[in-house]
């Protein structure tokens, strides 16, 4: 592609949008956790260099059926969801590598990227860049529009021109509370069109043993990235956490339709942060809860969007209902 001027339009760009207030959020958000009364880290944090290698390797888990139940989900659905969409914005949230989106530019009616803007949105630049460069070899005449930035909040970053299909995969959804989950999809649907799609992944209520083996793994992977989380806020806050005194625990809470996910303080003991001033007890077995990962209903996912003012349009599933795409939309709100 050429410019008025005859030179070369480069085909992706990165905008930055990062205010450099990761440590302070940090600080805030430990200060608040430590001193409530059930102590809590926010699951956001876990994932540093070391936490999203981890992570990729839970991915790949034998008992982790969510990332392949998903992107066998997805192949099933991709060319209905880019039938409808045809062309312009793709947008996803939090990209972790590229091949949900090469699934989508894949299926799409024309060929090589061609009207397609894929737009990522990630708080890493780094992980940005190693998401779109593949993309661009593949695909000749797709544009690329990196936006780093929280997509808790930086939303509107996201350029407001034709048409959009936004997606949010992995069932990151779920480890949201339902107030934090209700502002996200908000804002979410306060930049979608009437004709716009967004796309999201859900975990299903299953087996509660099935459930619970994806989170308490054999090889101790997700053992090591729940603790991985306080070497996180020793390393950024210059807390002495000894992870070695902390163990792994995770299960099914019923009632809330929820995985738990908490580091177990395994003797009594106290706990410095020089940062935050702050000198944090522990009695022997008082936790530290790091993650919720809610689990949903076809009947709670719809309540879930509609009171975030969204509409489900189509729901893909595999024949067991364990994982869900759900298509949903902001029609009916005018
Ligand atoms: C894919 C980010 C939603 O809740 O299952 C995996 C993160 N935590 N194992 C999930 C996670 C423990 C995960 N998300």
């Amino acid at each position: 592609m050429l410019n008025r001027t005859g030179n070369p339009v480069p085909r992706s760009e990165f905008r930055n949008y990062l205010s450099s207030g990761y440590r302070d959020d940090l600080a805030r958000d430990i200060l608040a956790g430590m001193t409530a009364e059930q102590k809590c880290i926010p699951s956001r944090y876990f994932y540093d260099a070391r936490g999203s290698q981890l992570f990729e390797e839970i991915c790949r888990l034998p008992e982790y059926y969510q990332t392949r139940l998903e992107l066998s989900i997805l192949h099933g659905a991709c060319g209905a969801i880019m039938e409808s969409f045809g062309k312009g914005d793709l947008v996803e949230l939090g990209p972790g590598t590229d091949l949900k989106a090469s699934k989508l530019i894949d299926a799409a009616p024309e060929p090589e990227g061609e009207g397609i803007c894929y737009i990522p949105v990630d708080v890493s630049e780094s992980a940005l860049a190693a998401a779109t460069e593949g993309l661009l070899r593949r695909y000749p005449r797709l544009r690329v529009l990196g936006i780093v930035g929280d997509f808790t909040r930086d939303l509107g970053y996201i350029p407001a021109r034709g048409k959009k299909l936004v997606t949010f995969f992995g069932g990151t959804i779920g480890n949201f509370t339902d107030p934090a989950a209700q502002r996200m999809l908000r804002s979410v649907a306060g930049v979608m069109g009437e004709d716009d799609r967004f796309v999201v992944g859900l975990d299903m209520v299953k087996p509660v043993p099935v459930l619970e083996a994806a989170y308490n793994d054999a090889a101790g992977v997700t053992a090591a990235f729940n603790k991985n989380i306080l070497a996180v806020v020793n390393r950024e806050l210059g807390a002495d956490f000894d992870p070695g005194r902390f163990e792994h625990r995770a299960g099914f809470n019923r009632d809330e339709e929820r995985i738990e996910m908490h580091l177990v303080a395994s003797a009594a003991m106290a706990v410095g942060i020089p940062a935050l001033d702050l000198h944090v007890a522990f009695e022997r077995g008082e936790t530290i809860l790091t993650e919720i990962s809610r689990k949903f209903t076809r009947e709670s996912a719809g309540r879930l969007f509609s009171a975030a003012g969204l509409t489900v349009e189509r729901w893909f599933s595999d024949p067991k209902e364990w994982f869900a795409l759900a298509e949903v939309s902001r029609a009916g709100l005018g």
